[in-house]
């Protein structure tokens, strides 16, 4: 029983209260409790032995009480009782973009819609539009909603999949015959969703191999077991599924087995064109000439080689000029090229640490520095900090970082970027703090031309260093906001404002085709995790995966940058302003 299920059970109380039109404080308690409960450092059940649980911010008396039943139980009796008066199949409607808990219950008690099925059946019946209290509006963008959630249907985000993918990977390099083993398809490449995992390995014995490959204790459903292919169905976290594709393949074979399997499809066609133009084959089995002899096929570097290519790294090979690019490729960013973060959360808005905590987990990731960006005061439901609150959280933080030996904590704040344009504090404090992270939390369906003017207006701010996860959207589950990012970057180029890359395994924002545009208007970028716990500093790798997709180098970014240097870039923007 872990925290994780804990977790679930308590959003899924407040999914079901919300429904029910429980008022909006108590809804917003549980999914609270709900966060507080996922980012414990320690199993629930022995912090609530200990009694370390009640100390735990975000965990009030009524959640300790249902913990505790949780414990003894397995069970909690509102969730319970929640689940007998309403159908299961409308939690799932709240994540549909449009459908807000009011909605839900309308059409639940009007309409009987039980679940996606039902609202389908409503919208294509013409019954939806002919709703009472439903307004023209709110149907159309319900329909436009509903089409968003069927289109992601199937796919699973990046960060759910890696950790899953990276598991069964290792475990096939033990399957006893497997030489080696690697991941292919969209997870290699860095795609933010993923439709299956591929996993590549070298064996001489195929069907023991892919044996073994289907038995392994995740899985749930064995899709196929041949020769040398085998396919499984495993659980997510979440409780949905993801295919796993194995293929066993000669030594001979891995290399072009890697590149062919990796993709993308479009990649591989413009690779397989440059063969035959010198009257070659390229296929899976290796690169051969008109004779049949094989030219490469044992390692992909050398089958780019004779393909008089460079090697390409995968978080390119999308059919996006990277086969055709002449003046050669950049050398993307890595891992280890960024020296901190600049976008994170403490407990004095809504994250589970305290600033100096934050700051330890940083330096033991090695990083010179991170900027703390509490919420702004418009931010209720993350405990935003009131004008008083954030001076106050501003004189603190300048306290800790005398105390602090090996990493520096910029002072900062993620202020909202309010409906009109404005921003959530006055100039005042953005000046007072080393940088300012703005970001768009509400109004995010305002039409394109009222989003983007208000977006250019925080731009426009002196003090605004980073526009954060600038279109607002979240995989699979909120679209973006209906951004001209084209007047976006060209506002944040010349004004001297970073984008951000929100590493967030839900937002990835901004997504790899937007960083392109970014970087190839010459855009500073900033990769950020957004963390609200430790452990979620460690998405950088996430937001490092999609710059490169976007193909940027390490002086693209911000967040490489030794300290000074990106003092005196914000100074910069601060100095021309005046
Ligand atoms: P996904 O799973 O939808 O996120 O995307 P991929 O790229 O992982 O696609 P998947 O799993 O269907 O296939 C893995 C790779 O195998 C794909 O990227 C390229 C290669 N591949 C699969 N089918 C074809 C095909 O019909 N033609 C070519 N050229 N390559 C293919
Ligand atoms: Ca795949
Ligand atoms: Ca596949
Ligand atoms: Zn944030």
């Amino acid at each position: 029983m872990g925290n994780k299920e804990l977790a679930a059970a308590f959003e899924r109380i407040a999914d079901l209260l919300d429904i029910q039109g429980e008022q909006s404080f108590r809804v917003n308690a549980y999914r609270r409790a709900s966060r507080a409960l996922k980012d414990l450092p320690q199993d629930a059940a022995d912090l609530l032995a200990s009694g370390a649980l009640a100390e735990v911010p975000g965990i009030g008396k009524g959640t300790l009480e249902k913990v505790e039943q949780f414990v003894k139980t397995g069970k909690i009796a509102l969730l319970e009782d929640l689940r007998a008066a309403i159908p299961g199949g409308l939690p799932e409607l709240l994540d549909i973009p449009g459908m807000g808990p009011k909605k839900v219950a309308l059409v639940w008690k009007e309409l009987g819609v039980d679940g996606i099925d039902a609202l389908r059946r409503v919208i294509d019946s013409g019954e939806l539009a002919k709703l009472k209290g439903l307004g023209e509006k709110s149907v159309a963008q319900i329909k436009a909603g509903l089409e968003f959630a069927e289109r992601s249907a199937g796919r699973t985000a990046l960060g759910v999949a890696l950790p899953i993918a990276t598991a069964l990977v290792e475990q096939v390099r033990r399957i006893r015959g497997v030489c080696r083993a690697d991941l292919a398809g969209s997870l290699r490449r860095g795609t933010e969703t993923i439709g299956d995992v591929d996993i590549l390995c070298e064996s001489a014995s195929g069907p023991k191999v892919v044996e073994a490959f289907v038995s392994l204790s995740a899985t749930k459903r064995v899709l196929a077991s041949g020769e040398t292919k085998g396919s499984v169905l495993v659980e997510k976290p979440d409780g949905g599924e993801l295919q796993v594709d194995l293929r066993v393949v000669p030594a001979e074979s891995y290399g072009a087995a890697y590149m062919y399997f990796t993709g993308s499809k479009e990649h591989n066609v413009r690779l397989r064109e440059l063969a035959i133009r010198r009257k070659w084959k390229l296929n899976e089995w290796g690169l051969f000439d008109a004779a049949g002899k094989r030219l490469a096929g044992a390692d992909e570097i050398d089958v780019y080689k004779r393909l008089g290519l460079p090697f390409i790294p995968p978080e390119l090979r999308e059919d996006r000029g990277e086969v055709s690019a002449t003046d050669g490729l950049p050398k993307l960013i890595e891992r280890d090229d960024i020296r901190g973060d600049l976008h994170m959360h403490t407990t004095a808005s809504d994250g589970t640490v305290s600033a100096e905590q934050m700051a330890e987990a940083a330096g033991r990731l090695g990083y010179e520095y991170i900027a703390i960006t509490d919420h702004s005061r418009s931010s209720t439901i993350a405990n935003g900090l009131s004008i008083d609150r954030m001076w106050r959280q501003i004189d603190r933080l300048r306290e800790l970082n005398k105390k602090l030996r090996h990493v520096t904590v910029l002072v900062g704040c993620e202020c909202d970027i309010l409906a009109d344009g404005t921003l959530d504090y006055p100039d005042s404090i953005l000046a007072a703090c080393d940088l300012v992270v703005a970001s768009l939390h509400s109004s995010l369906r305002q039409d394109r031309v009222a989003i983007t003017r208000r977006l250019l207006a925080a731009i426009d701010n002196p003090y605004v260093t980073i526009v954060g996860h600038p279109t607002g959207r979240l995989i699979n589950k909120r679209e973006p906001a209906d951004l001209d990012m084209e007047a976006v970057v060209a506002a944040a180029a010349r004004t001297g404002t970073a984008l951000e890359i929100n590493a967030a395994w839900q937002r990835l924002d901004l997504h790899d085709r937007h960083v392109r545009m970014a970087r190839d208007a010459g855009v500073m970028l900033a990769i950020d995790t957004d963390s609200h716990a430790p452990p979620q500093l460690e998405q950088m790798e996430l937001g490092v995966r999609t710059a490169r997709r976007g193909w940027v180098r390490a002086e693209d970014v911000l967040n490489t940058r030794p300290l000074p240097a990106v003092r005196k870039w914000i100074a910069r923007k601060r100095a021309k302003a005046r």
